[in-house]
């Protein structure tokens, strides 16, 4: 991987659910040592702090219809565009940590632009395939990915100004197992490429990992990843809001970050969805932290 220099922006995001303590998320990650590891293989670090996020307490109820919050989170992804953009433009590479999943939205306004044919690794045990018409909860961290692939709420589609963000057919779901039927739909609809936890099995997560690095590869520019912890199995993340059996195991994740390391193909990353609360003695964001240093070259040094 071609990295100088690692841009820490922490949002400390919980507007996209409704459990408390998602908002902890990049604390939590500091807390188990982040800059230390990064530093630990040789990377320049920079830590930007985080963006300030209205509290929930503040935010008035949303008129839009099955979509919690959506001006605040608008707000606060507008803001978090503007700052991973110029992350991108001075060349280095934006690590944001979550908070919850709705500011993928702003991180891939932010990075998108930069790329013709950004490229989308989405680990996760969810879609975030829902819009408005299909969320059963009205959570706006169930619909980053159809937003930025052009589905959805134009405040949301149309963040930073432009979109979609990432076609459709640059983007790979990994570790799939928890899909609402509007997703489904959506999934067969546009023809997305999508690992669920059944092709894991069957195929293994090298061959998986392969697979998808070989395609986007061959078709983008550049890849993000957004990596949900819920992707990871609950015995080894418990800290997260939506927990899903039978996830990708610690050393599968591992092994993933690493084939993405040595691939080079990643430009940006966000870690999210880790919430101190429910977690024990800090785990998730250990596990968030040593899959961070993997995905940047921990294994190559
Ligand atoms: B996460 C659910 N599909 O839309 C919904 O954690 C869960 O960012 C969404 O992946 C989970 O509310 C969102 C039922
Ligand atoms: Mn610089
Ligand atoms: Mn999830
Ligand atoms: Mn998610």
């Amino acid at each position: 991987m071609n990295v100088k220099k690692v841009s820490i922006i922490g949002v400390p995001m919980d507007l996209g659910q409704n459990r408390r303590g998602v908002d902890m998320g990049p604390s939590a990650i500091r807390y188990a040592g982040v800059l230390e590891k990064l530093e630990s293989i040789d990377l320049e670090v920079e830590d930007m702090g985080d963006i300030q996020i209205d509290m929930p307490e503040r935010v008035h109820s949303d008129p839009a219809h099955n979509l919690r919050n959506l001006k605040a989170i608008e707000q606060a992804n507008t803001r978090l565009a503007q700052l991973v953009d110029q992350v991108v433009q001075e060349g280095h590479f934006p690590l944001v940590l979550g908070g919850d999943h709705s500011i993928a939205i702003g991180t891939l306004a932010g990075v998108s632009r930069h790329y013709e044919d950004l490229g989308v690794i989405w680990f996760d045990a969810h879609g975030d395939l829902n819009t408005a018409d299909t969320s059963p909860s009205g959570n706006i961290h169930g619909m980053p990915l159809a937003s930025s692939m052009g589905v959805g709420h134009p405040a949301l589609t149309g963040l930073g100004g432009y979109g979609p963000k990432v076609k459709p057919e640059n983007l790979v779901i990994i570790g799939a197992r928890a899909l609402d039927q509007g997703e489904k739909e959506l999934i067969r609809q546009k023809g997305l490429r999508v690992y669920t936890m059944h092709e894991i099995d069957r195929m293994g997560m090298a061959a998986v990992m392969r697979e998808a690095i070989d395609y986007l590869k061959e078709r983008t520019d550049g890849v993000h990843l957004s990596l949900d912890l819920d992707g990871v199995d609950p015995t080894d993340a418990p800290g997260v809001g939506t927990p899903v059996m039978g996830g990708i195991s610690y050393r599968e994740s591992h092994l993933a970050m690493e084939m993405l390391a040595e691939s080079g193909i990643v430009v940006s990353a966000e870690f999210v969805e880790i919430n101190p609360i429910l977690d024990e003695k800090n785990r998730t964001a250990k596990v968030a932290v040593a899959l961070m240093g993997s995905l940047l070259g921990d294994q190559l040094k």
